[in-house]
């Protein structure tokens, strides 16, 4: 039984005031709110285990390299990777995907190569693209997507060739909630040779996950949307390839052995983990993801389609607001503009009733220049969120519209 009211006992931030009122936290996409397990798990490794990892015969080092290591094999299991060696810890999505491009890319690509990606990314997973296209000459091309947010039917086929090389594709927009059918785009991509590094930024906290399934080659998403720490994030690659890629930075933890003449590296996951991690992140990310599991995240998910579902209709119901994004089987946010009304004085004018949300580009421009608005107001949905707070979110807009349009 998915009890919204007891859950958001364990997030102590849900208690707090914002101008006199209750908070309404509706930026989730931006970062999720933390519940006490995952807060007790990083003071507990503060307060009796704090110690540098992978160095010490130490007790204490012993103990922190289990708890970090014991991390690695929760984030394998969670997204049913069959490996822990292919669990790469990153400080967030953007290193992940920055890894995959300097290390993979400016090994594996030649000028005229091509990157396919699609209009609705994120900049993470469009900028670090556009500066390897600069160093090696390869050519990003870009899947366009339809008036509702969704990718254009037939463009993945019609624009996969035999100079794709990568294509990089997010599993769920973080500005229109669009979900895309990431399994079909493996298939075809795979059938050209190209690999596939797959944005899980915005899926993780929304739906089961299973690399093995999807049979992407990368797989990428930040624990601070997950309900677990900011700070750490996961790249994780096929053992095969993550073998033949070369180390993304040097350092400390990330070599076998050092000499002037030659440097020999760590074997996996450690060759891409150069100096020392964000240990209590890790931890941190292991008891969100405990956290998550024992909630039951098909649970979440239902809760969170109720809410979307009820706000959608307050939306359509709403004269002068439009919502951007209206993909079938979207998933956690609701975009939209107001006619007469700048986004930012939307956000303004809700935070004053208590209520968060995200306003302005949500670093994904293009999506902005899809649909030619400057910026959008977001709502994102969790687990924590209630059908009360979504009716606080249109009360809120009508006093907008009170002060804005009367
Ligand atoms: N989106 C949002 O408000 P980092 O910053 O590395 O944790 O995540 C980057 C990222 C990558 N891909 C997608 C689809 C994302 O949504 C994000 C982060 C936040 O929408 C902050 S801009």
């Amino acid at each position: 039984m998915f009890e919204v009211e007891a859950l958001r006992r364990q997030f102590p931030i849900l208690q707090r005031q914002v101008h006199g009122r209750p908070l309404v936290y509706l930026d989730s996409a931006a970062t999720t709110q933390k519940p006490l397990a995952v807060i007790e798990a990083e003071r507990h490794y503060y307060e009796t285990l704090n110690a540098n990892i992978h160095r010490g015969v130490h007790a204490l080092s012993q103990e922190a390299t289990d708890a970090f290591e014991g991390a690695r094999d929760k984030v394998r299991a969670f997204i049913g990777a069959a490996r822990r060696e292919e669990i790469i810890f990153t400080r967030g999505a953007t290193e992940a995907i920055n890894l995959v491009a300097h290390s993979w890319g400016r090994q594996s690509l030649a000028p005229g190569d091509e990157i396919l990606i699609s209009e609705m990314e994120h900049h993470a997973n469009i900028v670090p693209w556009q500066l390897l296209c600069e160093a090696t000459g390869a050519i990003l091309k870009v899947i366009p997507i339809d008036a509702r947010g969704a990718l254009v039917p037939g463009a993945v086929d019609a624009m996969i060739g035999p100079r794709t090389r990568l294509v990089g594709i997010t599993q769920v927009s973080n500005a229109l909630g669009t979900v895309n059918p990431v399994a079909d785009i493996v298939r075809q991509a795979h059938r050209v040779g190209a690999v596939v590094l797959v944005d899980g930024a915005q899926a993780v906290a929304h739906q089961p996950v299973d690399v093995v399934a999807l049979d992407c080659d990368f797989y990428v998403f930040s624990g601070h949307k997950l309900y677990g720490p900011t700070g750490i994030g996961v790249l994780y690659g096929k053992q095969a390839l993550l073998e033949r890629m070369p180390p993304y930075q040097g350092g400390g933890d990330m070599i076998a052995q050092v000499t002037f003449e030659k440097t020999t590296y760590n074997s996996l996951p450690y060759k891409f983990e150069a100096g020392t991690p964000h240990i209590a992140g890790a931890i941190g990310l292991g008891a969100a993801i405990d956290f998550l599991q024992h909630i039951g995240l098909d649970a979440v998910a239902r809760h969170e389609d109720r809410l979307l579902a009820h706000a959608t209709q307050q939306a359509e119901a709403f004269e002068g607001l439009t919502c951007v994004g209206t993909a079938p089987g979207k998933v956690g946010v609701l975009s939209f503009v107001m006619k007469g009304v700048h986004p930012h004085d939307i956000g303004t004018i809700l935070d004053r009733e208590g209520v968060a949300i995200r306003t302005g580009h949500h670093c994904a421009m293009p999506v902005m220049d899809r649909y030619q608005v400057p910026a959008t107001a977001r709502a994102s949905f969790a687990m924590y969120n209630t059908i009360g707070e979504v009716d606080a979110l249109f009360r809120a807009l009508r006093r907008v519209e009170e002060l804005f349009l009367k």
